[in-house]
């Protein structure tokens, strides 16, 4: 990748002219260095990591920052690492990853950051060590348990269920996935009982596919909880292309633009998400604040995140520190219209 010049010169040329008119004094400003990001994201293709990405550039442009935006055809950790190679090469300021794998790719961050590159990591996060701070979307036990509730509502609280999730090695729906479990010990769902979680690696054609084996592997099944924006498009789907609506409910995480077709013809009664413009855009800002020095990674720093307002590092269970966005929202037919061109 062709890297454009590093520095944007942002001269500011005060010109005052004495008031006895014999002189004339050119000021020039300290000149601003525009920093290169790159936002590495688990695959193309994915249009919540689109929606990020577009948020992403937002800040970035904010400051006359340049954007890359980068992810591997298929959501590997292989993938993402010949992208860290390939940025730590052109020497860039930040990388700001989504992990496909939080523990594989470390050697090559560490190895970024060893090189003087900023890392912070937003939606998936990279093992603590991996990187300087986490931009976590929303409370991950709160996810976890509004998905098994809404399931729980959808079903009345009767019935085999199953998880269609992303990749096995994604640290963000394992969390989910973790506190799902955790909600579901809860004496209240004592009839509701998980049958299996399965993966679709964030791919369209294997997700659906993989909702389709459910149907057949499962027959009493009642509901899948899908806790990925690509997962959850393909399990409604399924469940519409097999004549299931109705009769296995779907709820998880998902795009407002995408699922609003599921959503109006009933294969999916309600599902959840923060925004994920505004994560890819609190990414951005947290990347420049730390490659300014604004920030360090410390607990207690705070800095501007534009729009956004002041924000805090904070502890992060993992032992690493992290800035939250949000809280999830919940989406369904009284409110799909409202956001799905929004994101
Ligand atoms: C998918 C990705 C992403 C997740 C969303 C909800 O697009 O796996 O990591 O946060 O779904």
């Amino acid at each position: 990748m062709k890297k454009t010049s590093s520095l944007m010169l942002a001269l500011v040329i005060a010109l005052s002219v004495a008031s006895s008119g014999c002189g004339r004094t050119a000021q020039i400003s300290e000149a601003k260095k525009a920093y290169t990001i790159g936002m590495i994201v688990k695959g193309l293709g994915n249009p919540f990591m689109e929606a990020c990405g577009k948020g992403f550039e937002e800040a970035l442009k904010e400051y006359g920052d340049r954007a890359i935006y980068q992810g591997p055809s298929i959501p590997t950790a292989e993938g993402q690492i010949e992208i860290i190679e390939n940025f730590i090469a052109q020497k860039i300021d930040a990388i700001v990853i989504t992990a496909n794998d939080a523990q594989a790719v470390v050697p090559a961050l560490k190895k970024a950051m060893d090189a003087g590159i900023k890392v912070i990591s937003f939606d998936s996060s990279v093992a603590a060590e991996g990187r300087l701070v986490h931009v976590n979307q929303a409370d991950a036990k709160l996810i976890g348990r509004l998905q098994i509730q809404a399931m729980a509502e959808m079903i009345d609280y009767k019935g085999e269920i199953a998880i269609l999730s992303a990749g096995a090695t994604m640290t963000n729906q394992n969390a989910w996935i973790k506190y799902m479990e955790e909600e579901l010990r809860n004496k209240k769902y004592s009839g509701m009982k998980l049958v299996t979680v399965v993966y679709g690696d964030d791919l369209r054609d294997k997700s659906y596919n993989e909702a389709m084996g459910l149907f057949k592997a499962y027959p009493n099944l009642k509901g899948i909880i899908a806790p990925t924006a690509v997962g959850l498009a393909a399990a409604a789907n399924a469940i519409t292309d097999a004549g299931l609506i109705g009769k296995v409910k779907l709820t998880g995480l998902g795009l407002p633009s995408e699922m609003a077709q599921w959503i109006k013809n009933g294969a999916c009664e309600s599902m959840f998400l923060w925004n994920p413009v505004d994560l890819g855009y609190l990414a951005g800002q947290a990347a420049h604040s730390l490659v300014t020095g604004e920030i360090t990674g410390k607990v207690g720093e705070k800095f501007i995140a534009g729009k956004l307002g002041e924000r805090e590092i904070i502890k992060d269970p993992t032992g690493g520190v992290q800035i939250m966005l949000g809280f999830p929202f919940k989406f369904d037919k009284s409110n799909i219209d409202k956001w799905k061109d929004i994101y």
